[in-house]
């Protein structure tokens, strides 16, 4: 059988990764737009973890602060307007605004407006508001989930407001801003017990500088990458955009992984570890899975990442 991105998209296919997070997004957009973002300031407030304080850092907080202050002199009544259609994907200004900002200034917005609520500048969720047993039922499953889980949720529902979220994922399509990468001597090389291809160790080092120029030219022309419950990003243009707008501020600490032949001179690596995201460093340390699939020329052909079901799940590198 010949080598595509259907058939890669399945090795080393033995392992759980964590189904929950899918399932309980599924659950949230069964529930009204008033519940969804009731339920998400409880999650938010209620979660456990804290963002921490260097975290905006990494968005793009001046291309937002003309909506924060629009927003913020605006009724409270007007200011729950404006949640309510980012949460349900209405065309208004501010949705198309928000549409076009990479992932973290999206974070960084709503982190922004989650502070001013707290201060009670911005229109709380109304005091005695009764969610709905759906999503109360959905909040409960939440607080059981483990944090990486729970912020993967979070992440999900903020990535996919604004006025057609569809667009902002349609990497081919439009081209993100660069960043400055880490600079040569502050970078460190990476070591991965049981790995000595190249091309893996050197993804991880680029993407650990936030150096995606070079990040991509490790990828086939035709590659893909598969971030979590996600369908595969194809082509070295659509994965540049797509590292240049959600890759920033990421730290990737592999630890270990196997390596072996497969069909046609391709060769099949599973790498699993830790990662921690800009917004809850070492806080959050989520524990993930690289399915890399190089081909005979040492290119990634195929790379999918994927959040496992728990931290045992490390250990789970047998070769299948
Ligand atoms: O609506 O090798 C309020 C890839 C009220 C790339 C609110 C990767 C109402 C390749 C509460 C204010 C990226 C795939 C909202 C590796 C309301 C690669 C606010 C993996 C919305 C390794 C809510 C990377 C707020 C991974 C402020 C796995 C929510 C990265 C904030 C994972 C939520 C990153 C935040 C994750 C969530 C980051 C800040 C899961 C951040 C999550």
């Amino acid at each position: 059988m010949a080598v595509s991105i259907q058939s890669a998209q399945s090795i080393f296919s033995n392992m759980e990764i964590a189904s929950a997070v899918p399932a309980t997004t599924e659950a949230f957009y069964k529930l009204s737009v008033e519940d969804q973002l009731a339920l998400l300031w409880y999650a938010y407030t209620e979660m456990g973890i804290s963002i921490t304080p260097a975290a905006p850092g990494v968005a793009s907080m001046a291309l937002v602060e003309g909506i924060l202050s629009e927003i913020k002199q605006m009724s409270p009544a007007a200011q729950s307007k404006t949640m309510f259609d980012l949460a349900s994907n209405a065309d208004t200004t501010i949705g198309r605004i928000y549409t076009s900002l990479r992932v973290n200034t999206k974070l960084g917005f709503w982190y922004e407006l989650g502070q001013l609520m707290k201060q009670g500048i911005v229109a709380p969720i109304p005091a005695g508001y009764q969610m709905s047993p759906e999503a109360t039922t959905v909040l409960e499953t939440i607080k059981k989930l483990d944090p990486s889980q729970q912020i993967t949720v979070l992440r999900n529902t903020v990535v996919n407001m604004g006025y057609d979220p569809a667009f902002s994922q349609e990497y081919g399509k439009r081209s993100a801003p660069r960043s400055t990468p880490t600079a040569p001597e502050e970078r460190v090389k990476t070591k991965i017990e049981g790995i000595s291809e190249q091309t893996v160790l050197n993804y991880i080092d680029y993407m650990n500088a936030f150096d995606f120029t070079p990040a991509i030219g490790l990828f086939a022309e035709e590659g893909a990458l598969q971030p979590p419950f996600q369908k595969p990003i194809v082509g070295r243009e659509a994965i540049l955009n797509y590292m240049r707008e959600e890759c920033i501020g990421l730290k990737m600490m592999p630890q270990q992984g196997v390596s072996e032949p497969t069909e046609d001179g391709y060769r099949q690596v599973k790498v699993t570890g830790k990662v921690e995201t800009p917004w809850f460093g070492a806080n959050v340390g989520m524990n993930i899975a690289w399915r890399f699939l190089l081909d005979p020329q040492g290119q990634i052909f195929f790379v999918a990442i994927d959040l496992l079901a728990s931290p045992k799940e490390l250990l789970n590198l047998i070769r299948q």
